[in-house]
């Protein structure tokens, strides 16, 4: 596929590899559009639906990882275009049904919808420029895109109030003490880095990948009962893979595992 707003690239060694997506429209700072949200749409799709994919990994430029949905786009409009044609849902909402794993790897800026779209891959590693923020406030406006539900659960309610009301930025220290992003690395390393941790990801059995995904999922929608009688099924169904016993074995016998995803 030819795409305009984003570049696409497979990375790895062994069967499964890793799609890399990087945002691409480097003089808006990846300002997130119409266009470029329908472009990262269909390519999440695809590389969700190609059994050579383990893993999926999304980035930006060193300067920004994305500094928000395109203002110069959303300016003019009105009631009619937000509510009345229930704005870019459609496209936002894509990235929520992707089963494979999804990591954000973070530099510069990752502010107002970049944020939020970080926020809706499974993880993120940022580099220790990152600057994360929902300076929506500041335009009038609120987060649109799960800002106000995402970011609460992450690092809680008075930091993401803090941010939320005041729209200042945190640095890449304070995302990871306050837990949004899992790891900090030097700006040099990070796509080394991400790109490593999809690895030993594309390496694992799959099943249990999306399962495990799908489950930690659960922690955020409904009751801790229901979310671990979820996980219990999910953990029973595993044992009717050739890969559980193949995991074990390997364990067993002190061996590594060769997984055939079935
Ligand atoms: N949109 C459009 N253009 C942007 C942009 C953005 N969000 N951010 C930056 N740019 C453009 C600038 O206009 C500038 O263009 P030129 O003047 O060169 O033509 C170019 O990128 C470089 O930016 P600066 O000159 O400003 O660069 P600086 O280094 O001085 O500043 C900055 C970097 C990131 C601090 C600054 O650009 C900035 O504050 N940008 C705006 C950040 C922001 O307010 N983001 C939140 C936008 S609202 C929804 C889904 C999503 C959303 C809502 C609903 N639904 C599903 C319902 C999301 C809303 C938002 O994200």
């Amino acid at each position: 596929m030819i795409f305009e707003n984003i570049i696409t690239s497979l990375h790895g060694e062994g069967e499964r590899k890793t799609g890399l997506i990087t945002l691409n429209r480097p003089k808006q700072l990846n300002a997130l559009n119409d266009a470029l949200m329908d472009e990262l749409g269909s390519a999440l799709r695809a590389f969700d639906a190609d059994a050579g994919i383990g893993c999926i990994v999304i980035t930006g430029s060193e300067k920004a990882f994305a500094a928000g949905a395109d203002i110069s786009a959303m300016a003019k409009f009105n009631l009619t275009d937000t509510y009345g044609s229930d704005f870019i849902t459609r496209n936002w909402e894509t990235i929520r049904s992707i089963r494979k794993p999804v990591i954000a790897a973070v530099a510069g800026f990752a502010l107002g919808g970049g944020c939020e779209l970080a926020m809706m891959c499974d993880f993120i590693i940022a580099a220790d420029t990152a600057k994360f923020g929902q300076p929506e406030i500041k335009l009038g406006i609120i987060p649109g895109a799960g800002g106000t539900q995402r970011l609460p659960r992450a690092v809680g309610k008075a930091k993401a109030m803090d941010m939320v009301l005041t729209g200042r930025m945190m640095d890449a220290t304070e995302a990871e003490r306050t837990g949004l992003v899992s790891r900090v690395v030097p700006l040099a390393e990070l796509m080394s880095v991400a790109l490593a941790a999809a690895q030993s990801i594309n390496e694992l059995s799959g099943m249990s990948v999306m399962m495990a995904k799908e489950s930690v999922n659960r922690a955020f929608e409904g009751t801790l009962a229901d979310g671990v009688m979820f996980e219990r099924r999910l953990f029973h169904s595993l044992f009717a893979t050739v890969d559980q016993k193949e995991g074990m074995d390997a364990f067993l016998n002190k061996r590594k595992p060769v997984f055939v995803q079935r």
